[in-house]
């Protein structure tokens, strides 16, 4: 039985910092917490990065290069750049890390969706809001579609193609299995490719063992033996469905990206924890996990050698 992959999502875009004083925002935290997700047992590190001034997601490439070269100086672990950046901003913003940074794996989204974020504060009940910003980002995105459209799929496969970057094809609701074949089809995308199926965002698929199974039957269908497959829950639902996963033969990600808790009621302190908490559910069904070095075997991947940071 091959080594499960174990993703931690650091900081991303989803989540404002009133929602939990632990969401890392400046260079230092989010590279302190990616390392710590590594001692944990993580192989991958999926980064996004925020302004420190303001914990807004950003596509600052300084402010990138600064936690990339933070991440490199302490340990090997792969990082998977984000090109999904923040709501609303432009594709050629997303982008940019690729051609900058080479980085040996990123986010590629594999459509667009309405990405619902506006009913979160009535959820969360917050009750103070830190910064000015916050309340205007969830809520513009009811009426916000998150864009890949086709023309874009195609040029963002040209930029990782040239970079020879692997994409993590994310996967939001079942119809984007199909967009992602006909890039194959087209010979934009390789195989075998890496899927990441995203659950429980608004607008999207949501979590249940129904749905995984479906999302993976209808990989199966569309790519047979050519894909590598895991998965990530946003919400409550994080550790339950990643660890079918786990049973299914899958690979899982976790971290602040996708849940701020560790437990009902309990903030999570940072990504490191909920890694700790998927690996022991991992040991106790006797599935090893895998190293940085032995996910860039599985993934085929260039090798830190040859990014560009
Ligand atoms: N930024 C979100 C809209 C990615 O990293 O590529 C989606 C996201 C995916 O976080
Ligand atoms: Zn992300």
């Amino acid at each position: 039985m091959p080594k499960t992959i174990v993703t931690a999502a650091i900081t991303g875009a989803i989540h404002t910092p009133s929602m939990s004083p632990y969401l890392p925002v400046t260079p230092e935290e989010i590279a302190e917490h990616a390392i710590g997700a590594y001692e944990a047992g993580a192989a991958v590190a999926h980064v996004h990065i925020r302004n420190p001034e303001t914990g807004r997601p950003s596509s600052d490439m300084d402010i990138f290069r600064d936690v990339l070269a933070r991440i490199k100086s302490k340990c090997n672990i792969i990082v998977c750049t984000t090109t999904g950046g923040g709501l609303g901003m432009p594709t050629s913003e997303r982008i940019k890390v690729v051609p900058t940074f080479n980085p040996e794996l990123a986010s590629f989204n594999g459509g667009s969706v309405n990405f619902g974020l506006f009913d979160i504060p009535e959820r969360m009940k917050i009750e103070e809001w830190k910064q000015p910003w916050e309340l205007e980002y969830l809520k513009m995105t009811e009426d916000f579609i998150f864009s890949n459209t086709f023309k874009s799929l195609r040029e963002f496969a040209r930029a990782f193609e040239e970079c020879n970057t692997k994409p993590e094809l994310e996967v939001y609701d079942v119809g984007m299995i199909n967009n992602l074949l006909y890039l194959v089809r087209k010979g934009y995308l390789k195989t075998p490719v890496y899927l990441q199926f995203v659950m429980g965002v608004m607008g999207g698929i949501q979590p249940s063992v129904q749905n995984l199974v479906f999302l993976y039957d209808t990989a199966k269908r569309a790519f047979g033996d050519d894909f590598i497959w895991s998965v990530c829950v946003a919400g409550r639902a994080q550790i339950p469905i990643c660890s079918a996963a786990l049973a299914m033969g899958g690979n899982v990600r976790v971290g602040l990206e996708d849940s701020l808790y560790l437990g009902k009621g309990v903030l999570a302190k940072n990504s490191a924890e909920q890694v700790e908490k998927i690996i022991n559910v991992a040991r106790a069904m006797s599935i090893e996990t895998a190293t940085p070095d032995e996910v860039r075997e599985i993934l085929g991947l260039k090798g830190l050698d040859k990014v560009g940071y």
